[in-house]
């Protein structure tokens, strides 16, 4: 199995580049933000608690999006790979995506992670917010407060699959077919 992190803060392009990367790479795609906003769109008991944490800025507790991947994992046993998209987002979840994967035998392949100043992303993700339904995209101090989150809990993740060398850097500005390129010359390199 060829399991990749896209990894980067809020509006790095993960949910844009994730799109392209399953076609050409055949992953099974996840994403915890849009496993998420399906669970609130459903009206769920997890979406109701989801909910009060995302229109805040702030990260859905631990348990619940671990449990989730879990849950993700099970009803893909097929699969040949995972594009895990805004997950691990806390040492906690990396710790627990590692025992899940090594449970299946498996391990995180490598990590990508890109790199955007922070005035663009807040510029890509006021943007977005004026055309899409996403509430924590509509307001600056929502976003702020996400990257600040980004700043306090999940960049160590980097850290973390550092250690084991898999974690590659790529330039997440320029166009979108461009970063492209650069992402799936990373995944080439890999797995050559
Ligand atoms: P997510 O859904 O993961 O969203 P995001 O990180 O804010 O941004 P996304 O990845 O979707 O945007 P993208 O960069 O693709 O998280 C939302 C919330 O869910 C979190 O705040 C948190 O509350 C919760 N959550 C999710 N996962 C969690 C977890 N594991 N643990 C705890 N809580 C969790 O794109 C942004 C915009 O930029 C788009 O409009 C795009 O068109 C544009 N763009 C992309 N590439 C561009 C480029 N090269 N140039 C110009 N614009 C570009």
């Amino acid at each position: 199995m060829f399991n990749l992190i896209l990894f980067g803060p809020p509006g790095s392009g993960k949910g844009t580049q994730s799109e392209k990367l399953i076609e050409k790479f055949g992953l099974i795609h996840l994403s915890t933000g849009d496993l998420l906003r399906k669970e609130i769109a459903n009206q769920t008991q997890l979406g109701l608690e989801a909910k009060s944490f995302m229109d805040k800025g702030q990260l859905v507790p631990d348990e619940v999006v671990i449990g989730m991947i879990g849950s993700a994992l099970d009803a893909n046993p097929a699969a040949k790979g995972f594009l895990f998209d805004g997950f691990p987002r806390t040492t906690a979840q990396a710790e627990a995506l590692d025992t899940l994967l090594t449970g299946k035998g498996s391990e995180i392949s490598l990590v990508l992670a890109l790199e955007v100043g922070e005035e663009e992303l807040v510029a890509r993700l006021l943007n977005r917010g004026k055309t899409s339904s996403r509430s924590d995209d509509r307001d600056e101090n929502v976003i702020r407060q996400r990257l600040e989150e980004y700043r306090k809990k999940t960049a160590i993740v980097a850290d973390h699959y550092a250690k084991f060398n898999k974690v590659s850097k790529v330039k997440g500005e320029g166009s979108i077919d461009e970063i492209f390129g650069s992402l799936a010359a990373e995944i080439d390199k890999k797995r050559a």
